[in-house]
């Protein structure tokens, strides 16, 4: 097996821990190399690169990587400076529900906002040109973007800007920093982006095969097997009330004719006030179980 397919990974990061996490869930073993910037995959032909998270987008994009897990505001912002050049892009293959954060719009807390007018004509300090550009425009503002790498959240106290365009995920820095956020531009998750361009069948094999894992490992995440039993003349509202479920099965009970045994996947949160619905909805003997694994 000599051809392999690499997975492009930050090296470290918010989305380290999750993006190693879910290949290891994939079955991938892996022995990580003193620079820990190759780990190659032993039981697999599959290798990682770790990497800074700008650098993702462009090489699935220029097939260096097969695949790669990079926010979708880094994603994005890579997309929107290439729109002017016309380079091929990173396919999006999926949302991976982790490293979720908004790219939002903040004002020092006694700055006046009415919407995105109040940006026009005034200074806007971000690490998202692009993004940020391409929102204006859209609500036809002219407002000046004050490019920034980092510590953005200070800009407005330092007199670099009026406003600033960054990342939030719990509030904290903003709040720190007596900024409030006026304006959500984007919403933003973990995601697995897979090159455009055309590989070998073998290569693709293993793209293919790892997407699908990667697809079973998310879905399971929230995933729970549920089995009850229930009056016949309840099918269709349980049924109705199993969150984010398919058809259940449905089997008739040993010497009872008037109720069944139901059991379905379901396929989001199961919470308690789940299970007192479907009590009153007749259910009876009602169990919960993890899924481990699931391959659609
Ligand atoms: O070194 P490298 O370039 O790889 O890493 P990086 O420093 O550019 O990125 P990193 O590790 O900080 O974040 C990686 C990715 O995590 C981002 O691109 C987002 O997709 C995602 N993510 C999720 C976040 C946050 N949440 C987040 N809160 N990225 C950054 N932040 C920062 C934000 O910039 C701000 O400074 O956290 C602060 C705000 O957080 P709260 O909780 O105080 O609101
Ligand atoms: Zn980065």
């Amino acid at each position: 097996m000599s051809e392999r397919i690499k997975i492009a990974v930050q090296k470290s990061g918010r989305l380290s821990e999750n993006s190693l996490d879910l290949l290891h869930r994939c079955g991938l073993q892996y022995a990580r190399s003193q620079s820990r910037l190759y780990c190659a995959g032993e039981n697999m032909p599959v290798d990682i690169l770790l990497v800074r998270d700008d650098d993702i987008p462009s090489m699935v994009q220029q097939g260096v990587c097969e695949l790669g897990i990079v926010g979708e505001n880094v994603l994005r912002e890579q997309q929107e400076a290439d729109r002017e050049t016309g380079n091929g892009q990173a396919t999006v293959v999926r949302g991976l529900d982790f490293g979720y954060c908004r790219l939002s719009i903040a004002a020092p807390r006694e700055t006046p906002y009415a919407g995105p007018q109040s940006l026009d004509g005034r200074r806007i300090a971000t690490s998202y040109p692009a993004i940020l550009g391409r929102y204006l425009a859209r609500h036809g503002i002219e407002a000046k973007i004050v490019r920034l790498a980092g510590a953005v959240e200070i800009a407005p106290s330092l007199g670099q800007a009026d406003f600033i365009c960054d990342l939030v995920s719990s509030g904290n820095t903003l709040n720190a920093n007596d900024l409030r956020e006026t304006e959500v531009i984007l919403d933003s998750e973990a995601l697995l982006v897979a090159t455009p361009r055309t590989l070998s069948p073998e290569k693709q094999a293993w793209v293919d095969r790892m997407q699908r894992r990667i697809d079973g490992v998310v879905r399971v995440r929230e995933s729970k097997y549920i089995m009850l039993h229930a009056p016949r003349s309840a099918v269709a509202e349980i049924s109705r009330l199993l969150p984010g479920s398919e058809t259940p099965t449905v089997v008739s009970l040993d010497g009872c004719d008037n109720r069944v045994a139901m059991h379905a996947v379901c396929r989001e949160t199961v919470f308690w006030e789940t299970l007192e619905a479907l009590k009153d909805a007749g259910a009876s003997a009602m169990l919960v179980l993890p899924v481990e694994k699931m391959l659609a």
